[in-house]
């Protein structure tokens, strides 16, 4: 900064002299219109309207001149620096509107062309939702297990404790494998019922596999597809889907069951249902029981109450789930565990009739059919 004046001798100040204020001005102005772009634009504004421009050191030249110079100075300087804003501002301006411009005829969408018809696919509700419920287990530290589809007699029926004159062993209830001598033999052959070969009717078997595969403590869920004679209709269906579960410890109790089931409530349908359980008959856990939830929609509502009917539980307040019990001493003995150490509970339910209810699906054909108009509904959930 220059030593202050005694006396007012503006020519002495040469960055203050009104040919120099305006040079830097002009200067300015030309820098602002050659700018092409945004980009180019904001070097001359550093340029010319820092602290360091031209302009922002002349103005610093004030404070050292004589009071009566001051003012004059200081009203030629700010002049320049207001013409020089007022200039940046409007090609800002300019440059930000052909900007805008540009962008929109560069990225311009024709709506009117043919868009790519083939549409995006999605997973089935019912491998999803089996995920979902396995999910909730394996969270809890459960393990998934699995069977074959095709299942030895033994496994399906003699080491659950079926006798051999259950009802679920007969041709009209099970799908019964053909044995590989009589492939090529006549539909009603003797020896279809032979071959100790059968499409599992439910996922229970694996309990059996997974006992002699591995020892306790087991805590597995299986999911799975299984076979029933059951003709198509709005509630059954021959191909289905159940999960089981198997926990075998010291010391597990009905008690341990039943909070197990309320936990996969509550993850599945929403906190503080609960669930009962009803006296029921398998021959592969003793005692059994048929386990129902409280209804999700209603909560019980909709019981003797004809103004809230509930279409989900058809106002019984409850909803049956499935089957469940703890396991029966002779599977543990079938399958080399010692009931006396040991025990556990399972469960299976069948995950169609689950998904019916949870998405008020009135019909069951409806998830078989492979319609996409039923899955599409459902999202791209992957
Ligand atoms: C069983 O299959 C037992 N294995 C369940 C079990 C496991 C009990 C462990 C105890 C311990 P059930 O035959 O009731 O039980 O079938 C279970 C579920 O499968 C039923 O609640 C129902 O939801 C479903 N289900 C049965 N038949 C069909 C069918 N044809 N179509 C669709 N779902 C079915």
């Amino acid at each position: 900064m220059s030593a202050p004046n005694k006396s007012y001798d503006p020519v002495e100040v040469e960055a203050l002299k009104p040919e120099e204020i305006e040079r830097m001005r002009d200067e300015a102005l030309a820098a602002f219109a050659a700018a092409g772009d945004l980009d180019a634009l904001t070097h001359a504004k550093t340029a010319h309207t820092s602290g360091t421009s031209p302009l922002a050191l002349a103005n610093r030249e004030i404070g050292a001149l004589p009071p009566q110079a001051k003012a004059e100075a200081g009203k030629r300087v700010g002049q320049a620096r207001a013409a020089v804003n007022k200039a940046l501002a409007a090609r800002q301006a300019e440059l930000e509107d052909e900007r805008d411009a540009r962008v929109l005829t560069e990225e311009a969408v024709d709506v009117t062309l043919p868009y790519d018809r083939t549409p995006a696919g999605a997973r089935h509700p019912l491998t999803t939702f089996m995920e979902r419920v396995a999910d909730v287990f394996v969270a809890m530290g459960y393990e998934i297990a699995e069977g074959p589809e095709v299942e030895a007699e033994w496994f399906n029926f003699d080491a659950l404790n079926f006798l051999p004159d259950h009802p679920a062993r007969q041709m009209q209830d099970t799908f019964f494998v053909r044995s590989a001598e009589d492939r090529t033999g006549h539909p009603d052959s003797a020896t279809e019922g032979e071959s100790g070969v059968v499409l599992r009717t439910h996922t229970s078997p694996v309990q059996a596999r997974t006992l002699l595969e591995r020892k306790p403590p087991v805590y597995v869920v299986c999911p799975g597809r299984v076979y029933r004679t059951d003709e198509l209709d709005a509630t059954h269906t021959p191909v289905f889907h159940q999960i089981e579960l198997l926990a075998v410890d010291e010391g597990l109790t009905m008690a341990d069951l039943k909070g197990t089931l309320d936990h996969m409530v509550q993850a599945l349908f929403g906190a503080d249902l609960r669930t009962r359980l009803r006296p029921n008959y398998f021959p592969f856990t003793e005692p059994s029981a048929e386990m129902d939830m409280v209804c999700y929609v209603c909560r019980g509502a909709s019981v003797g109450n004809p103004d809230r009917p509930c279409r989900t539980c058809g106002s019984e307040g409850w909803i049956e789930l499935g089957g469940c019990g703890m396991v029966n001493p002779h599977v543990l003995t079938a399958c080399g565990v010692d009931p006396q150490k040991y025990s556990g509970f399972a469960f299976g339910f069948g995950i169609e009739r689950m998904l019916m209810f949870r998405h008020n699906i009135e019909d069951m054909r409806d998830m078989v059919e492979g319609d996409v108009r039923f899955t599409r509904p459902f999202g791209m959930e992957i």
